[in-house]
């Protein structure tokens, strides 16, 4: 079955391949976080709508431009300090409790699946919080980079442990989100313009069937078994409503 369906045929579809799979798999990217208050980088209030990647998001821009660097990384560390995660969030979390959801693949780097509760977290694009030297790799407190501090131990440039441009991913996140993905029999693809590689091409190693859960279409949909139009937080709510027969709301029983 491909391409889309009345809503909520869709959404009671996408509920009976969650209670049947014996393991799925949820790869998210930044549409996951929006509802959350932070922006995403290629819809159009993106990041990337306002200033190029490359002069900030990349190895030469770290070493070239430091300071726009590090100037854009602490925005993007302020804009997170007074973000939560949202009711999807904590939808994943409790799925993973319930034995639904086995792993979390992640392209964000804001850590809002582990404050949501999620245990079993890849980070594929490394992760915002967590500071190192640039030179000998040496980590550092958040504060080190917010103050501007160069590595206490060389003396070299503090930077997120994101994977930037042009950087490899991190091997075990890369080899574990391949291995679960793999296996799987059921991947939801939420929130992600899949256009970063090579994140973009973990749906296509999947055995099992993929649902697009997403604001907007991507050059990969007619390649999934559905895809559904529509927010993260939103579909995970009704797809939860679906899985418990009651209303999230009110938590009266159908
Ligand atoms: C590598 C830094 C091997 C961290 C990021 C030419 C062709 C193909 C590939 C390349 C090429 N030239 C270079 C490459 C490789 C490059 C790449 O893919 N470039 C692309 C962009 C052309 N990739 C790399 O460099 C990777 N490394 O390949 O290593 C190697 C190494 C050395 C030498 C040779 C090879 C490293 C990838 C970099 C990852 N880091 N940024 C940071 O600051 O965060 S990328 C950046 O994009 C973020 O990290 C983010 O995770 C990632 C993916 O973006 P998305 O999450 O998909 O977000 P996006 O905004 O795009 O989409 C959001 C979607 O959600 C939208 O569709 C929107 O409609 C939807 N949405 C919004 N709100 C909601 C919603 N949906 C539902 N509900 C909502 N509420
Ligand atoms: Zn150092």
């Amino acid at each position: 079955m491909n391409g889309t369906l009345p809503e909520d045929a869709a959404l009671s579809a996408v509920a009976d391949w969650l209670s049947a799979s014996s393991s799925t798999v949820v790869l998210t990217g930044a549409g996951m976080s929006t509802e959350s208050g932070l922006p995403d980088f290629r819809s159009t209030s993106g990041w990337w709508k306002q200033i190029d990647p490359r002069r900030v998001a990349s190895v030469e821009a770290l070493e070239q431009n430091y300071s726009l660097f590090a100037e854009f990384y602490r925005m993007r560390l302020e804009r997170l300090h007074d973000c939560q995660p949202h009711r999807g969030h904590l939808i994943l979390a409790e799925w993973e409790r319930r034995g639904i959801v086995s792993a979390i693949v992640t392209q964000n780097v804001d850590g809002l699946h582990q404050r949501a509760g999620s245990n079993q977290v890849a980070e594929l694009h490394g992760s915002l919080s967590r500071i190192r030297c640039h030179a000998c790799g040496t980590g550092a407190a958040v504060e080190r980079f917010m103050n501007g501090d160069r590595c206490g131990r060389c003396g070299g440039k503090l930077r997120p442990a994101v994977v930037l441009f042009g950087e490899m991913l991190p091997e075990d996140a890369w080899e574990h989100a391949v291995q679960a993905i793999s296996r799987a029999e059921l991947l939801l693809v939420i929130g992600t313009s899949l256009e970063v590689y090579p994140a973009s091409q973990l749906p296509l190693m999947t055995r099992g069937r993929v649902v697009m859960i997403n604001a907007e279409e991507t050059a990969l949909d007619h390649r999934f078994a559905l895809t559904i139009r529509g927010k993260a937080g939103e579909t995970l709510q009704q797809l939860e409503r679906l899985l418990t027969g009651k209303n999230e709301e009110d938590g009266s029983e159908k």
